[in-house]
């Protein structure tokens, strides 16, 4: 009896050890919970802005007096520069006008929500002050001050989450980085068998600088890698568990090599219907990434409204790039478009942040009705871009980027209207029953050419049929 007595109290002790350390323990950041709770934030801002800045935006899509095509980031790649000759560019890089508050500045006017900047591209040049390279702004150039440090203290000040777009396979400067093969040779052989110190490489610069990014800057939202050549599913899960252990809220996009906390979609690739998953589109306000004196071709504020909501009504996030120039000033005429969305979202955001997708799909567009398929193998659709669905509990938000046909008939719904009007100056709708349909008598001319948004609110939180 002594001895069970015994046996039952050792056993209670063992319990009591094992869930007080369960409690002590950090939560899992593996798990499903985990991953919805880190995404929380990401879901309600929708909007962010991208920005491509580094040693590409001197040369500024010229080398040598010779226009250089593609993408002014890729110049090193696109024309074979050398490394040698690529790195005296670190000499001139003294960006007097950089003025980090007036960036977060500027990404708050336009109601952007959290901002993504290149802490090193592909071709290896870091915006940040780093153990694991010289080959960076504090310690190569005439310049000296961190960007990055610069940038996540003004951001702290705004409220401003920050996340670095990190180039975890791509590295050009590196003879054990992927890419560059004009200096070190291909990456692969034809049999795909890897020709580089690919290894020495992720141990000995990336992966030591992804952790400085996740120890020396604060919170960051999110760590955004991009085109995982060669990354295999270990060497992407060494990633995920720096940022795992090192700060465990920290999002992963859809391009380190395994599943991230969210789909990236292809550059600029809107898809044609609502997605399930979470998800993001980066995308370009002209052609290029990184600055390119010779691009003007500049998306307009109508432009971008219109991708915004059609993003958001499909459940998406837009993450919307500028490429500084090389003295840091954000060209102005992509300033002026952005900002111009933001006074549109000042008194529109109801419809976009923390909203959530169409639970129609008819207004976006139709499929081919000759079957015809797009380049990725997708049903082609034919997109319908008049109006767009957005909804928030009990809401529906009709943005509407055309006069709307008088009268508007809503989409069929068993849910009863409460009430009708308009977000920007809250004036009531006309809204009539019609044989059984819901008919919506807009006033003419509609109140913003650029997008005038009508607010439907139901019985109920959510659309029924
Ligand atoms: O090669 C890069 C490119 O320079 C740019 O950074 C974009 C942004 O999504 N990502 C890669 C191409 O998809």
């Amino acid at each position: 009896m002594k001895r069970l007595h015994t046996a039952l109290i050792t056993a209670l002790a063992a319990l009591a050890l094992v869930s007080s350390a369960a409690a002590q323990a950090p939560p899992d950041p593996y798990t499903p919970e985990a991953r919805e709770a880190r995404l929380a934030w990401f879901k309600q801002a929708k909007y962010g802005l991208f920005i491509h800045w580094g040693l590409y935006a001197i040369p500024a899509g010229e080398w040598k007096g010779k226009r250089c095509l593609g993408l002014g980031e890729w110049i090193m790649n696109r024309c074979k520069v050398p490394v040698k000759e690529y790195e005296l560019l670190t000499r001139q890089w003294n960006p007097t006008k950089f003025n980090a508050d007036a960036w977060v500045q500027m990404a708050q006017d336009a109601g952007m929500k959290y901002i993504v900047i290149t802490s090193k591209h592909h071709d290896g040049f870091a915006l940040f002050g780093s153990k694991a390279s010289r080959y960076n702004v504090v310690d190569a150039t005439p310049f000296k001050r961190d960007i990055l440090k610069e940038l996540a203290a003004a951001c702290q000040k705004h409220g401003m989450p920050l996340g670095f777009y990190y180039s975890q396979s791509q590295d050009w400067h590196e003879p054990g980085g992927a890419g560059n093969d004009w200096d070190f040779g291909p990456d692969e052989s034809p049999d795909r068998k890897e020709m580089k110190d690919y290894e020495g490489y992720l141990r000995g610069k990336a992966e030591p600088q992804v952790r400085e990014l996740l120890t020396g800057y604060g919170p960051v939202a999110l760590i955004w890698f991009d085109t995982p050549r060669m990354m295999t599913k270990e060497r992407a899960q060494r990633f995920a568990d720096i940022l795992r252990t090192l700060q465990p809220k920290t999002l992963i996009d859809g391009r380190l090599g395994a599943a991230g906390d969210y789909v990236s979609t292809g550059d600029n690739v809107i898809p044609s219907g609502v997605q399930k998953n979470y998800w993001e589109v980066p995308a370009t306000t002209n052609h290029t990434w990184g600055y390119r004196k010779d691009d003007t071709d500049w998306k307009s504020p109508g432009e971008i409204a219109f991708k915004l909501v059609d993003i958001v009504s499909k459940g998406g996030n837009y993450l919307l790039n500028v490429g500084p120039m090389s003295d840091g000033i954000i060209p102005q005429a992509a300033q002026d478009n952005l900002r111009s969305v933001g006074r549109w979202l000042k008194v529109n955001g109801e419809a976009v942040y923390g909203a959530g997708a169409s639970p129609f799909g008819e207004e976006m567009g139709e499929p081919s009705a000759k079957g015809t398929k797009d380049l990725r193998g997708q049903a082609l659709v034919l997109p319908h871009n008049e109006w767009r669905v957005t909804t928030q509990p009990g809401k529906l938000y009709f943005t509407f980027f055309q006069e709307p046909r008088a009268p508007f008939v809503l989409p069929e719904m068993k849910n009863a209207i409460k009430r009708v009007y308009q977000l920007a100056d809250g004036k009531a709708v006309e809204v009539k029953e019609e044989n059984g349909r819901h008919v919506l008598n807009i006033e003419r001319p509609i109140l913003d050419p650029m997008a005038t948004v009508v607010v439907v609110e139901i019985e109920g939180d959510k659309v029924e049929w």
